[in-house]
């Protein structure tokens, strides 16, 4: 087994002089000359060891602090679904300082975005009043002009075209009061189901594997698991940048209990791989191979479960029928180490491994996010996983369990939860069902029949949908679909034939140059609301600073447009506390029950994690295990989310259904993210410290790919794909495996998704955006 990074500490500070010490991405470190994204990324990867304190503390004070804080409030991170607690030192109506809540999950650590929130709300261009478009340029209006002309283009399509021809298109960054009444005001109130969001781009694959798998959304397990795993199967997903506390909490298991091993799964070289012990890279769109291979040692070398699986598992064929065991037997033959590993990219030996490693070790978590969920396979990669862990009973114990990483900070309570997708109702019902329909019309006090039978249209759908004119208005609140979306070229041109109202915090964003109307948003703090947050953890921000200008919460913008549609009687909750009354009372009606959540104990609290049915009940870390108040008198482990109480495995075949790679188009471009930048960077790349700390948007590859095509660091190559062109700079590093670029998105200038394939998954509708065929050419100046 390799030596691992954190245990080589004069390494992990860069100081050896060497370059790519800390792996992925950084520029090369003298031990005496530090530039400032040198310092941003040393503290990131120091505080993947003493995050919190030290040297990158004191950069951070010195960069963004102002002062000594006279008043400390305790509240949440805007940003990811880690959902940190932070404090904030407050002083003369400003944000000061900010320090990690010792007392929250992540017992006191932050990443760099979580660092520099005393910055956040009072960066420039924020929007400070309404815009109507008029000649072609987006000028000042009043709220009143701006709200009338909004309900007048909605009232409009609505009766020439049906409720259908109008949409809403949110966020898992809006507070779940906020989703909440924007999915009640559309599916109950206007008739139309057309309400999705960023959440589709990002968890809907997590989703639908839970709700396939337990018959329930939402994780298992919780972060707590972390400190009792002896093997951490990470797989598609980088919390070495993208979860930085969830990662630094891995390495103290590690420090802390020397038989961890840590497994990343990832076709680059990423921090997360640098500290990995055993770093797999196989080829970009193959996991299902690896997963069904494990499975394959798993079962005919004897490290399954036998006993778990017959008494809480059903399997099913890919045609529905049940499959027992002599079925799962057939299906794994065609996965035997030998026969997939050239296909996937990865030694027979390595899978073995493994599958060994996984089955065996007293307590297995995996952890996953975008590189399974954004995938054509995305739900089968999400059940399998599920089902690695049942297979080998590597659940329900501390320490062994599955759990997906969600990315916005309010995806989970948010979006999922209120059941704020085309296809959902809250707490896991279905359109589809007419009794979860007619059961939210109740609830709701609606007449019967007033919710549509049919799903709404998914984000892609949705897009397409407004490209031939079927959805004529769209709500756009707190995301920015103009930089986001996959294949851009295609839905920019959607975006300019439809009426496009844009609610953001910023101005100038990608998407807001397609807006008729542009509304202004108050952000984090300037409002109150939940965030629930990955491991079912729901935790309150106070209101503690005005928003500029006339800045309104997005709340009391839908509370606005509701009134002006004719629904004050149906949004009569109108205040975050009103709304949260309604909705924590209506979750006494499912398995979501977090009835106990009353606003004075979330304002109390650290969060609390659900089910939490009463006022007295302390909150469920782990479910289906006794604690879980839903689980039956004297079971140890109670799948109570399907009728028959058993968790089910899809015995799903691996098809390659990936954007073709072929000679015209011989390279993979994979996407994603950079520790410093938060998505389309509204945020982030304002931040002074941030923008000039990162590069501009740039293509990586490694010198195998570069050197035929005659390219070196810094050269500007052509990226072409079936979707699109886009011209940049490449840097050559030892990160991508070979076939493969990398790039992230958050550059606003330089729009990746230009390229990026609009493929999905054919169940969850989830794009694919890590996965796209394209050809490279060096540009020659
Ligand atoms: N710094 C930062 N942190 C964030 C965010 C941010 O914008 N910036 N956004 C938040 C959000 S919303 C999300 S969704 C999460 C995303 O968190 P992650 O999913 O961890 O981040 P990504 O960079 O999108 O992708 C993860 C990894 O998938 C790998 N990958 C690509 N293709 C494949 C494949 O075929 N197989 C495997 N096994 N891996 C593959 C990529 O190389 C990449 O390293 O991050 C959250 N946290
Ligand atoms: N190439 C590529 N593309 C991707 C991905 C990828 O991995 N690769 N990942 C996808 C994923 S997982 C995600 S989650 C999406 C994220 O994509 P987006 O949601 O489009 O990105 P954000 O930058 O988070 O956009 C949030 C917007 O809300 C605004 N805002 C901030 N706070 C508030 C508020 O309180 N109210 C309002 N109304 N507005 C506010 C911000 O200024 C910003 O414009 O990107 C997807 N796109
Ligand atoms: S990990 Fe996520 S929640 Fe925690 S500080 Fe960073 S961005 Fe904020
Ligand atoms: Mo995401």
């Amino acid at each position: 087994m390799t030596t691992s990074k954190d245990e080589k500490s004069d390494d992990v500070l860069g100081l050896s002089g060497t370059s790519d010490a800390l792996g992925n991405g950084l520029d090369e470190v003298s031990p005496t000359v530090f530039s400032r994204r040198d310092i941003l990324r040393l503290g990131a990867a120091l505080g993947l060891t003493t995050l919190g304190g030290g040297a990158f503390w004191g950069v951070l004070e010195a960069m963004a602090a102002k002062g000594p804080a006279t008043e400390w409030f305790k509240s949440v991170c805007r940003y990811c679904g880690t959902g940190c607690g932070v404090q904030l030192g407050m002083s003369d109506g400003e944000v000061i300082e900010v320090r990690g809540d010792e007392d929250a999950h992540n017992q006191g650590k932050l990443c760099i975005k979580g660092s520099l929130l005393t910055v956040l709300n009072q960066l420039p261009g924020r929007l400070t009043t309404p815009q109507i478009r008029r000649d072609g340029t987006l000028r000042k209006a009043s709220w009143d002009e701006a709200m009338a002309l909004v309900a007048e283009r909605f009232k409009q399509a609505i009766r020439e075209a049906g409720p259908s021809s109008v949409a809403y298109f949110g966020s898992g960054q809006l507070y779940i009061e906020e989703s909440y009444t924007a999915n009640k005001l559309f599916k109950a109130g206007l008739g139309s189901n057309n309400v999705d969001g960023n959440p589709r781009l990002c968890m809907a694959s997590a989703a639908v594997g839970y709700t396939k798998t337990y018959g329930k959304d939402e994780p298992p397990g919780a972060f707590e698991d972390i400190d009792h795993a002896e093997v951490f199967f990470i797989i598609g997903a980088n919390p070495a940048e993208c979860h930085q506390p969830v990662f630094e909490r891995i390495l103290s298991r590690r420090r802390q209990h020397p038989n961890t091993v840590i497994v990343c799964v990832d076709p680059r070289r990423t921090m997360t791989a640098e500290y990995a012990d055993i770093h797999i890279s196989p080829r970009p769109g193959s996991d299902l191979l690896l997963l069904w291979s494990m499975a394959n040692v798993i079962v005919h070398d004897g490290f399954a479960d036998r006993d778990f699986v017959s008494a809480h598992v059903s399997m099913q064929n890919v045609d529905g029928s049940a499959a027992d065991w002599g079925a799962l037997e057939r299906f794994l033959d065609g996965y035997a180490p030998s026969k997939v590993s050239e296909r996937l990219g990865v030694p027979a030996a390595r899978i073995r491994e493994l599958a060994q490693l996984f089955a065996t070790r007293p307590a297995t978590m995996s952890l996953w996010t975008m590189g399974l969920n954004q995938r054509v396979d995305g739900v089968a990669l999400n059940t399998t996983m599920n089902a690695l862990h049942l297979l080998t009973g590597q659940i329900g114990r501390p320490g062994a369990t599955p759990l997906s990483l969600t990315g916005q900070g309010n995806a989970c309570g948010g979006v999922r939860d209120t059941g704020s997708l085309a296809h959902l109702l809250p707490h896991g019902r279905l359109i589809t069902n007419p009794a979860h329909r007619a059961e939210m019309e109740q609830h709701w006090g609606v007449p019967a029949g007033r919710i549509a039978p049919t799903p709404g249209l998914d984000a892609l759908e949705l897009f397409r949908a407004m490209e031939d004119g079927r959805v004529r208005c769209l709500l756009n609140v707190c995301t920015n679909p103009g930089q986001s979306m996959p294949n851009l070229g295609r839905y920019e041109e959607a975006m300019k034939r439809a009426f496009v109202v844009v609610v953001d915090a910023f101005e100038d964003t990608a998407t807001s140059r397609f807006a008729d109307v542009v509304l202004p948003a108050a952000m984090w703090i300037e409002k109150e609301g939940v965030y629930g947050q990955t491991e079912r953890r729901y935790q309150l921000l106070e209101k503690l600073l005005e928003a500029p200008g006339e800045a309104r919460s997005d709340l009391e913008i839908l509370v606005d447009f509701a009134e002006r549609m004719g629904l004050a009687d149906l949004i009569s909750a109108r205040t975050p506390a009103e709304v949260w009354e309604e909705y924590r009372n209506l979750s006494s009606h499912s398995k979501y029950d977090f009835s106990g959540m009353t606003r004075e104990r979330l304002r109390e609290a650290h969060g609390l994690q659900w089910p939490c049915p009463t006022e007295d009940h302390p909150g469920t870390a782990r479910r289906y295990i006794p604690g879980d108040p839903f689980v039956r008198e004297g079971r140890d482990i109670d799948f109570y989310g399907t009728p028959d109480h058993k968790a089910r495995i899809f015995l799903t075949p691996y098809e390659d259904r990936s954007d073709p790679v072929d000679a015209d188009f011989p390279l993979i471009l994979t996407t994603g993210r950079i520790v410093e930048q938060w998505h389309t960077g509204t945020m982030t790349d304002r931040i002074p410290e941030i923008r000039e700390a990162t590069p501009r948007g740039h293509f990586e590859l490694c010198e195998g790919d570069a050197v035929p095509l005659g390219l070196q660091d810094g050269d500007r190559a052509l990226v072409t794909s079936r979707y699109g062109a886009l011209e940049g700079p490449v840097k050559v590093s030892r990160s991508p495996r070979p076939g493969t670029l990398f790039a992230a998105f958050y550059d606003a200038h330089w729009l990746v998704n230009k390229v990026v394939t609009d493929r999905c998954d054919p169940t969850s509708k989830q794009p694919d955006y890590k996965t796209t065929a394209v050809h490279v050419e060096k540009v020659r100046t």
